[in-house]
């Protein structure tokens, strides 16, 4: 080495050994930070926007729709929804900010849409009826574990919230029914559909749901799922509020 370049040299690991060890840490972090954000955009991907409103026709998805916008359940009762209805709000009697919300119609054949509204999807609430439920159960299990295998919903951990509705009525099943339900109808739609396409579980939607050789259960999933049990007729909304406010 040439005497100058020697001397930058020394001058260089001076400065090193002169940084504050504080600053150093700020560096590594700053670094850390980055990296962490990088790996997130190429392997999870940026949720979207929108709050999703999905499940069965009759389980009152456009009434709580009507709740989060206005603060009172609509007056003269709804249709059947044909097509999605959406808007942006703040939640009403939240001091929330406004946040975008999509109400799905919950016909079979409409249901489909639900994929036009992923890639924009912040979190999904799936709205059931608490007291019709038995007649839905298995198509709702199914729904759900299409959703869940959606390397979209999966990627991004979309959080979901299973929303159990008209609590108000006395013949309501209790949240614990219904995710015990919801459980053992997945595991069964699971275990068929595995059978017939003699594909693992770990092959559906080219990511893994759960754990191999464990029954389905909402605890053990990838994403973060929640139950929560509400009555729009009665205004009593605050486990969607709560949900929406957490993850706006
Ligand atoms: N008892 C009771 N009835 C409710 C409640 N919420 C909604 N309903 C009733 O359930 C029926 C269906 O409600 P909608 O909001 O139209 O249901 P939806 O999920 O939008 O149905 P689709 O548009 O067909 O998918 C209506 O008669 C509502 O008045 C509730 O909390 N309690
Ligand atoms: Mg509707």
């Amino acid at each position: 080495m040439s005497v100058p370049m020697e001397l930058e040299y020394e001058k260089f690991i001076e400065q090193l050994t002169d940084t504050k060890p504080q600053i150093l840490i700020f560096g590594l972090a700053i670094c850390l930070f980055m990296l962490v954000g990088i790996l997130r955009i190429l392997f999870g991907g940026k949720r979207g926007k929108s709050f999703l409103l999905y499940g069965p026709s009759g389980s009152g998805k456009t009434s709580l729709f009507a709740q989060l916008k206005s603060g009172t359940p609509p007056k003269l009762g709804t249709t059947t929804s044909m097509v999605a209805n959406e808007a942006t709000f703040p939640i009403a009697g939240s001091q929330g900010p406004a946040v975008h919300v999509v109400d799905l119609p919950g016909h079979p054949r409409l249901r489909t849409e639900i994929d036009n509204y992923l890639p924009t999807t912040r979190a999904l609430l799936v709205v059931i009826d608490s007291v019709d439920f038995l007649p839905t159960a298995r198509n709702t299990a199914e729904s759900i574990y299409e959703l869940l295998a959606k390397p979209s919903v999966q990627k991004k951990r979309v959080p979901i919230l299973v929303v159990c509705n008209k609590m108000d009525r006395t013949s309501a099943h209790s949240i614990e029914f219904l995710r015990k339900r919801l459980e053992k109808e997945i595991e069964q739609y699971r275990t068929t559909r595995s059978a017939l396409k003699d594909t693992k579980e770990s092959d559906v939607g080219g990511l893994r749901l759960t754990k191999k050789n464990v029954p389905f259960s909402f605890a053990i999933c990838t994403n973060p799922i929640m139950f929560c049990g509400i009555s729009v007729v009665n205004g009593d909304v605050s486990g969607v509020n709560d949900f929406i406010k957490s993850n706006a």
